[in-house]
């Protein structure tokens, strides 16, 4: 398929959640294609909120599709995580060297993270052990062009970095932009993960026989714009870059855990702990 090229020039996945003909992808497509060879392979349709999901039960499709500015490009009828999971398992001649996804309509901060399959889809390279960088703008309403355009230039200037000096490993970066005209933005920042606030609501209708079906709706998530993070950053009209790291232990909750009474008391047929003491193993 794609990716041919016998230059030394780097190639670049882009992938995103909000699916193959979002403005924003093409955003960061037409950037990062100054630095280096870019393939597109992104979901058919929205993904968003799709999490770091893997399909194990049905088959994979991957078609060429054209985009807006006519260069052509992969839509996969999977997850975010799967298109990535596609191209870095050897779908393209060349494996990509940087996954870049985005740029997402909406901002993914703090807890956000869990949900977000923009930043699955970072993560999944990471998983490769390929660098990752999601990439996403702080709206839900379609932006100013100029704001993609910004988002999408401090990607392909981050990219470069990156495919200069590597990641450690298991980290991802996670990007958010403002949105605001590029002459607007006050600075970049490197942040921690912020907390979010989510105002979801439960909705209960009916159907025409009377049975009840539900959504998940209520506002847009707010948050807690304290300064170090995220959403502070955002807020205060900065770029945020959060290292994320793949490794989620709490590891100050470690030693207070083995406090706990984790014998095998009551467990084993026996009622006694054959190993008294010990944690209990999970395989
Ligand atoms: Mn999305």
């Amino acid at each position: 398929m794609a990716g041919e090229s016998g230059t030394e020039r780097p190639f670049i996945l882009v992938s995103n959640d909000d699916g193959v003909y979002s403005p924003g992808l093409l955003a960061l497509k037409q950037a990062l294609a100054e630095v280096g060879d870019v393939v597109v392979l992104a979901p058919d349709r929205n993904r968003t909120a799709a999490g770091h999901s893997k399909t194990m039960h049905k088959p994979l499709r991957v078609q060429q599709v054209t985009l807006a500015d006519e260069s052509e490009a992969y839509a996969g009828s999977g997850s975010p995580s799967d298109c990535v999971a596609l191209a870095l398992l050897g779908l393209f001649k060349r494996t990509p060297e940087l996954v870049v996804s985005g740029i997402n309509l909406g901002a993914n901060m703090g807890h956000d993270l869990i949900y977000s399959g923009t930043v699955s889809a970072a993560m999944e390279a990471v998983i490769f052990g390929v660098p990752g960088i999601a990439v996403s703008l702080d709206t839900h309403a379609p932006p100013n062009p100029e704001a993609w355009t910004a988002a999408a230039r401090f990607a392909a200037h981050l990219a470069r970095q990156v495919l200069d000096q590597g990641l450690p490993p298991s980290v991802v970066l996670n990007v958010n932009v403002p949105n605001v005209p590029a002459g607007q933005i006050r600075g970049v920042e490197v942040t921690r993960l912020g907390q979010r606030v989510y105002r979801d609501a439960l909705i209960e209708r009916f159907d025409p026989r009377g049975r009840p079906y539900y959504w998940i709706g209520g506002e847009v998530p707010g948050g807690e714009p304290h300064d170090g993070t995220d959403i502070g950053a955002v807020d205060h009209g900065m770029i945020s870059i959060t290292p994320v790291h793949l490794d989620l232990t709490e590891y100050r909750f470690m030693d207070p855990l083995r406090g706990w009474n984790l014998t095998l008391d009551g467990v084993t047929s026996n009622g006694t702990s054959p190993r008294g003491g010990e944690t209990v193993h999970h395989e």
